[in-house]
C-alpha cells in the first residue's frame, strides 16, 4: 500500500473511533494536529495545577487554626499530585515532564489566568475553593470523557479530589458568614475579586476560541466556552444565596425563556492582557516556579543517580 493510501486508512480508523466516542490510547494512530493540540492543552492544565499551588500556598503558614492548616497543606498537595498525573498523561504524547516545565517558565506555555490574581486574605482560601474549584470541576467532569484515553482517566481521579476541594472551601466560607460583621465582609470583598477571574477561566467566548470547534469535533473538548460558563453561572447563583454573598453583577438574573441565568460578561481585555503576562502576579509566579525548580536540582540529580545504582546492581 502507498503511504498516501495507508494515512488514508488510518485516519479512517481514528475518525471511526472518535465517531464511537471510544477513546485514543497513546500506541494508536493520531493525526500530528489532534497529538499537538492535546499537549498544548493537558500541559497548560498540568502547569495550571503546579502554579495554582502558590495563591493558597501563600497562606500555609498563617492559617487561622491547626486545622485549618492541616487542610490547607492536603488540599495543596492534592493540586500537586493533579499536576503530576497530568504530566505524566502528556508525557505518553512523546514529551518530556523537563520540557514543558522549560517551556512554562520560557513563556511557551500557558497555565490558567486565574492563578495570575493574588490572595489578600485568608477567605480567598475560602474563595478558590468555592468559585475556582467549582469552576474547574465545571470543565473537567466533561473531560473525563475526552477522547484521549490518558487524559480521561487522570480526570477521573482528579475530578474526586476537586469536588471534595470545592466543598471545603464553601465549608470554610459558610464558618466565616457566621462569623462577625467583620468576617463577612471579608468574604464579600474576596467574592468581589474573585467572581469575574473565575469567569474567565473557561477561555474566551465561542466566537473568539481558535481552538474550540476543532476539539469538539475530535471529542477533547465536550462542551464549549460559553456553555461551560452557563452552567458555572447557574449553579454558583443559589450557593451564593445559601452562604448569603451578593455576586458582584447587577445584571444577574433568572431568564424564564432560556432557563438560564443573564450575566455579564467580564472584562475581556483584562483577559488578554493576564493572559499575555501583565496580570498582577504573571512575574512573580514564574520566579517562584523557577526558584523552586533551581533549588530542587539536587534533588532531581540524587534521584536519578540513585535509580542509575539500582540498574547497575541489578544487572
Ligand atoms: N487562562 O481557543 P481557546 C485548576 C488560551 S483549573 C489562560 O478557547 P482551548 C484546578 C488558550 O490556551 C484550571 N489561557 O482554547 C485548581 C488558547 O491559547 P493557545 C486549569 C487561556 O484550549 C484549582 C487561547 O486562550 N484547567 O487548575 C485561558 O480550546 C484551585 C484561546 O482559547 C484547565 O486547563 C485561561 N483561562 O480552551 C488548581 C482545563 N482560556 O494555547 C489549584 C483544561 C483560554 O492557543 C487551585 N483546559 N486560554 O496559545 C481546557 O478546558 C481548555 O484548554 C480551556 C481553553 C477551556 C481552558
Amino acid at each position: 500500500m502507498s503511504d498516501t493510501l495507508q494515512t488514508a486508512s488510518l485516519e479512517a480508523d481514528f475518525d471511526r473511533v472518535i465517531e464511537r466516542h471510544d477513546r485514543i490510547e497513546p500506541r494508536d494512530w493520531m493525526p500530528e494536529k489532534y497529538r499537538a493540540t492535546l499537549v498544548r492543552q493537558v500541559a497548560q492544565h498540568a502547569h495550571s495545577e503546579i502554579i495554582g499551588m502558590q495563591p493558597e500556598g501563600n497562606w500555609i503558614t498563617r492559617a487561622p487554626s491547626l486545622r485549618r492548616k492541616a487542610i490547607l497543606l492536603a488540599k495543596v498537595q492534592d493540586e500537586a499530585g493533579h499536576g503530576l498525573y497530568l504530566y505524566s498523561a502528556c508525557e505518553t504524547l512523546g514529551v518530556t515532564r523537563a520540557e514543558l516545565t522549560e517551556k512554562l517558565i520560557a513563556g511557551k506555555q500557558k497555565y490558567s489566568s486565574i492563578f495570575n490574581y493574588p490572595t489578600l486574605s485568608y477567605a480567598d482560601v475560602g474563595t478558590i475553593g468555592w468559585l475556582v474549584d467549582g469552576a474547574a470541576i465545571c470543565n473537567q467532569v466533561p473531560l473525563c470523557r475526552t477522547s484521549y484515553g490518558p487524559y480521561g482517566r487522570a480526570m477521573n481521579r482528579i475530578c474526586k479530589e476537586e469536588s471534595f476541594h470545592q466543598r471545603q472551601g464553601f465549608e470554610l466560607l459558610l464558618t466565616m458568614m457566621s462569623g462577625t460583621d467583620a468576617q463577612r465582609a471579608m468574604v464579600q470583598e474576596s467574592v468581589d475579586r474573585f467572581w469575574w477571574p473565575a469567569l474567565m477561566m473557561f477561555g474566551p467566548p465561542d466566537v473568539e476560541s481558535p481552538n474550540t470547534a476543532q476539539s469538539m469535533a475530535w471529542r477533547i473538548k465536550r462542551d464549549t466556552n460559553d456553555d461551560l460558563r452557563q452552567k458555572f453561572v447557574d449553579m454558583s447563583v443559589p450557593q451564593a444565596q445559601a452562604l448569603g454573598v451578593t455576586l458582584p453583577d447587577a445584571e444577574l438574573r433568572w431568564n424564564e425563556e432560556r432557563g438560564h441565568y443573564d450575566f455579564t460578561q467580564p472584562d475581556w481585555d483584562e483577559f488578554m492582557a493576564v493572559v499575555k503576562g501583565s496580570g498582577p502576579c504573571n512575574a512573580q509566579r514564574i520566579a517562584h516556579r523557577k526558584r523552586a525548580l533551581d533549588e530542587g536540582a539536587w534533588v532531581r540529580e540524587a534521584a536519578t543517580a540513585f535509580a542509575r545504582s539500582q540498574r547497575e546492581d541489578a544487572s
